[in-house]
């Protein structure tokens, strides 16, 4: 039943779980060696962030080990993960990208 077909005044609040995917969050890792105009391309080439997005968060990962880049769902998480690992590798950069489940 939906929302609004319940037959009476009283509006449900029913979200079925189909109705929300489970998100995934995806992470950059830290490492001492790949440049910071690096990490910001990814940021903005993968992840849709503009240049001062992309800078706070880079700065954040290299300060804390690890940032969050976005959260997905599973398949959009898993492909951003694959592009900017796959983008790192080819420019011979250790930069690891992850993903974990999103509470
Ligand atoms: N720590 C790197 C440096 O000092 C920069 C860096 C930031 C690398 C974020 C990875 O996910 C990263 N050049």
């Amino acid at each position: 039943m939906s929302n609004s077909e319940n037959n009476g005044s009283i509006e449900t609040q029913t979200i079925s779980k189909i109705d929300t995917p489970k998100m995934y969050r995806v992470l950059l890792l830290n490492d001492d060696y790949t440049p910071m105009d690096f990490v910001v391309l990814v940021l903005k080439r993968f992840f849709g962030k503009n240049d001062d997005q992309a800078h706070q968060i880079m700065l954040d990962v290299h300060k804390k080990g690890s940032g969050t880049a976005g959260f997905f769902t599973l398949e959009t998480a898993e492909m951003k993960v694959m592009q900017s690992n796959q983008f790192a590798l080819l420019n011979q950069h250790p930069l690891k990208c992850t993903l974990e489940e999103a509470d």
